[in-house]
């Protein structure tokens, strides 16, 4: 009777929209992820009834105004998201903008109503479900640093967000102000006219805290992404972060690790953005991969560097393939630079970001070329490429989140080992555009005799002594494991 009863209450609550019951994965469920990095509107148009929502109407020839893509658009390609290997999806805010050309999401109007254009709240949580079956968990970016620019020409975001004191009035965070490092400035003015919260009023803290539970708690999601938190008060993001009792990642746009790393005592983990330098130099460039071992070297600064995001590019910078340079002398030959870096992404220490169209070799420059309309073909190679790197993770803990240690450094050569209770990777890889040949030493619990396999290969090597001798072709990389 007792379990007739619970189960019945259980339906009850999901039939009458009820909130979802938290996931509640921690950093440590994160660590073993992989993460799609969807911006909506350009994902999928899977309901065309939304597409001209509060009179802003999605113009697909117009790269800066709305396409039509939709919650029901993704609902609808799970498997091609599945079928690619990812455990996630980060997708853009979900706030009710005000503003034709707010398609983004990070421009808040109304916090406490989903956008139309994306579909409404049921819609949302009917993709968060339908995502769980599948084994994939989902990440909302939110903005709690401002609203959309309506100050001080068009009054304020919704009630109760309507009121002066809700926000700063220091104007805009200016190119001097950002070179100077001026912190209090770049926390407290305004990021290009967008309305600044002010959290030192204890009014907003709370709403803000209010809301993040609220937005958590009618839509099941499993985590969020912190948008602009390098402009939040620290002490706020951390008092969110306890609000809101879900795993939080940090976009802190900085390349300097003190200054990012910093953030990990505030939020769950951030961003990498230093590493994100670091793969656009070496794999992108062509540059020593000394780059790589003294990129490791500040790991120290992060609480827990298994949790950093990684990313090659995203919807802010040039993608990876528009910036690389491709091999020397040739027209265009970028896509061997691409792969070796989506090697290391999926191996490295942290959590693989990838931003949709990656998979299709999309290559746009600035904001808005790298927002292009995603195409879905799953018989494009690096959709398969990637699928391959994220079976290889998927099914070997060590990649996950296993120890690192480095074996091998050179300029055009690096190599690393991660280990997990007896499971064992061996990545190695060449940046540069020949054959090279190495032989790499003190590998760890790896006695001689044993085989190792190159799961990105067919070819085998056998540990002798520790040691293992390779030969990898040009940006090519190797993932041997047992
Ligand atoms: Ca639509
Ligand atoms: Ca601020
Ligand atoms: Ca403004
Ligand atoms: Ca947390």
């Amino acid at each position: 009777m007792k379990k007739w009863f619970a189960t019945t209450a259980l339906l009850a609550m999901t039939l009458s929209g009820i909130a979802q019951p938290a996931s509640a994965l921690g950093s440590t469920d994160w660590e073993k992820k992989s993460i799609y990095f969807i911006m909506t509107d350009r994902f999928s148009d899977g309901d065309t009834s939304n597409n001209n929502y509060g009179g802003f109407y999605a113009n697909k020839s117009d790269p800066s105004k709305y396409h039509g893509g939709d919650f029901q658009g993704i609902i609808n390609n799970l498997d091609y998201i599945k079928n690619m290997g990812f455990t996630a999806i980060w997708i853009t805010p979900v706030t009710m903008q005000k503003s034709a050309n707010a398609y983004h999401g990070y421009w808040t109007y109304d916090f406490y109503s989903v956008d139309g254009h994306l579909g409404d709240m049921v819609k949302f949580k009917e993709l968060v479900s339908t995502a769980r079956t599948k084994g994939i968990s989902v990440m909302l970016d939110v903005v709690i640093n401002h609203t959309g620019d309506f100050q001080p020409y068009n009054g304020y975001a919704k009630a109760p967000f309507d009121q002066y004191d809700w926000y700063h009035h220091n104007g805009d965070i200016t190119a001097t102000d950002y070179s100077n490092n001026n912190q209090a400035k770049i926390e407290n003015g305004d990021v290009a006219s967008l309305d600044d919260l002010n959290q030192e009023n204890t009014a907003v803290a709370a709403e803000l805290k209010k809301w993040g539970q609220w937005i958590i708690a009618q839509s099941g999601v499993d985590g969020l992404r912190i948008d602009t938190a390098k402009h939040v008060p620290k002490w706020f993001l951390r008092d969110f972060d306890t609000a809101v009792n879900t795993f939080t990642i940090g976009e802190v746009y900085h390349g300097d690790p003190a200054y990012v790393g910093d953030y990990t005592n505030y939020t769950d983990a951030v961003l990498d953005f230093p590493m994100y330098y670091t793969i656009k130099d070496v794999f992108g460039h062509d540059m020593s991969m000394t780059k790589i071992r003294d990129r490791y070297k500040d790991d120290y600064r992060y609480k827990n560097p298994k949790t950093n995001g990684l990313f090659i590019d995203n919807h802010d910078v040039k993608r990876f393939l528009h910036d690389a340079s491709g091999k020397p002398g040739a027209t265009w030959d970028k896509w061997p630079q691409l792969k070796a870096a989506l090697g290391f992404l999926f191996t490295s220490r942290g959590i693989p970001i990838v931003y949709q169209g990656t998979e299709q070799g999309f290559s746009g420059g600035d904001d808005p070329a790298n927002r292009e309309d995603m195409v879905l073909n799953t018989s494009n190679e690096l959709y398969k490429y990637i699928g391959k790197l994220n079976f290889i993770r998927n099914t070997h803990p060590a990649l996950q989140n296993g120890t690192q240690a480095e074996k091998w450094v050179d300029d055009t050569f690096y190599g690393f080992q991660r280990s997990n209770n007896g499971d064992e990777a061996v990545v190695l890889i060449n940046n540069s555009w020949s054959n090279q040949s190495r032989t790499i030493p003190n590998l760890s619990n790896l006695a001689s005799g044993t085989t190792l396999y190159n799961r990105l290969g067919t070819d085998s090597v056998q540990v002798n002594s520790g040691s293992i001798s390779v030969t990898l072709g040009p940006k090519e990389v190797k993932i041997f494991t047992k």
